[in-house]
């Protein structure tokens, strides 16, 4: 008779490191990106040696409810995914009250998607350490992969060349990008050394003639390329229809051209162009009202918001159920996020559009090789877990910079950002145009 090898799969350690990543300085309606962002790694250590990885936002209110969370996790199964799930993690609404973060841009903030923020990345982690101790993939634990890659957009930002003076920052190689010769031009980067062949432009940064000016513009020099415009919610809905209207003929999708379900449903009622969404419909409870006024034609999830990799399945099934596309939007994240973007992506039956990312505007990671994009696509590995190996002294390099951080760096804040470079600026009242 054959014994089934016996595994230890309790929970021994779990480690937090936060650290401040180098980004860009990528403009967007609320302001730009500092020249750090934080970000929180998550390993997950089991009695067995075996460690899984995860990554969410490393803003101090993520932390505050991931530590006691780790330290509750000791003697627990990393097995226990449901588990993990259930726990009452005490996160009152009090603690989003009045916070100013770069939430904004995903939707609203409530105490319930604070705390799957946190909960995701120890999902994610409780999923690459049962892969690595099984010796399979994590797609193999949701279910199997349906596709050997996953298709991405590249995501086209109006940009500096560089941080504001005096500011300490990593420089990067892309140069400006302030009208629409910039935007083509950095695109055509994205083509050259990524192979992207869809892409989404941020806007709702300059008044919408030039930014349809811009997408004009990626249409004649990419013909036939899918294009998206996301404004994150600055306009009314009178400027939404008539972008769309202008640009209908072009685009894949309007990406939150307004903000609220009732405004996202006129406009919608008002255009044949699909509409995307992941500011109305970033939590179930949102479903119902979004979809019965068929207000978007496309959710895209965000694992670390939605509850991992198993609730963006449980999304996606829910969008095929009312024949809603699903595909996925980012924030600025690593390459442990991004494969686990891959990994579950892979899994998704109904995943019709590109993946966008923001992987490539991060000059670090923390990993001992980044994720490679090779046409457009990532291939979907079948190396156990994620597949993916942590760096360790570039974790300690990053985790000494946010340590060293005097603590204005340690909130993402884009308004603040922009007063550095442009003293007095202040948030836009929305709609903005
Ligand atoms: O990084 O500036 C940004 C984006 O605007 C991001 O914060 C959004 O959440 O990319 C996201 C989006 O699709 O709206
Ligand atoms: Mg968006």
């Amino acid at each position: 008779a054959t014994t089934a090898p016996t595994r230890d799969l309790t929970i021994a350690e779990v480690r937090l490191t936060p650290i401040l990543v180098a980004d860009a300085p990528l403009l967007n309606t609320q302001g730009v990106h500092q020249p750090y962002t934080p970000r929180l790694i998550v390993e997950i250590v089991t009695a067995d040696g075996i460690t899984g990885l995860g990554e969410t936002y490393g803003d101090t209110k993520y932390l505050e409810i991931a530590r006691p969370l780790a330290e509750r996790l000791t003697g627990r199964s990393v097995m226990d995914v449901n588990g993990l799930f259930a726990l009452d993690l005490g996160v009152d609404a009090s603690r989003v009250q009045g916070q100013v973060d770069a939430g904004g841009l995903r939707g609203v903030q409530s105490a319930d998607k604070l705390r799957l923020s946190v909960l995701s990345a120890f999902e994610v982690a409780c999923l690459d350490a049962q892969g690595r101790a099984l010796g399979l993939p994590v797609h193999a634990l949701l279910g199997g992969r349906l596709r050997d890659s996953v298709e991405y957009s590249a995501y086209l930002f109006y940009k500096w060349a560089g941080h504001p003076a005096g500011v300490t920052a990593e420089p990067d190689d892309w140069g400006a990008a302030l009208d629409p010769a910039g935007v083509v031009a950095q695109a055509r980067t994205f083509k050259d050394r990524y192979g992207f062949t869809s892409f989404k432009l941020k806007g709702g940064v300059f008044p919408p003639d030039e930014e349809i000016a811009a997408v004009r513009a990626l249409a004649e020099a990419f013909p036939g390329h899918p294009l998206r415009l996301d404004p994150n919610g600055a306009w009314s809905v009178e400027t939404s229809l008539k972008v769309a209207k202008e640009l209908g003929d072009v685009l894949e999708y309007l990406e939150d051209p307004t903000l609220g379900t009732p405004a996202m449903a006129q406009v919608s009622a008002g255009t044949q162009v699909p509409l995307a969404t992941n500011m109305c419909v970033t939590t179930f409870g949102e479903i119902k009202e979004a979809f019965t006024k068929d207000a978007v034609q496309v959710v895209l999830s965000d694992h670390h918001y939605w509850g991992g990799l198993r609730g963006t399945r449980e999304l996606a099934a829910i969008c095929a159920a009312f024949g809603v596309g699903v595909s996925m939007h980012s924030n600025t994240h690593l390459g442990i996020s991004l494969a686990a973007m891959t990994q579950v992506a892979a899994t998704v039956p109904n995943l019709h559009h590109a993946c966008d990312t923001h992987y490539p505007w991060q000059s670090e990671d923390v990993l001992t090789e980044r994720v490679a994009f090779d046409g457009g696509r990532v291939a979907v590995t079948d190396a156990p877990g994620l597949g993916v190996t942590l760096d360790r002294d570039e974790l300690e390099r990053l985790h000494r910079r946010w340590t060293e951080d005097d603590g204005t760096l340690r909130d993402r804040d884009d308004a603040a950002a922009m007063r550095t470079g442009e003293p007095g600026w202040r948030q836009p009242v929305m709609p903005r145009w």
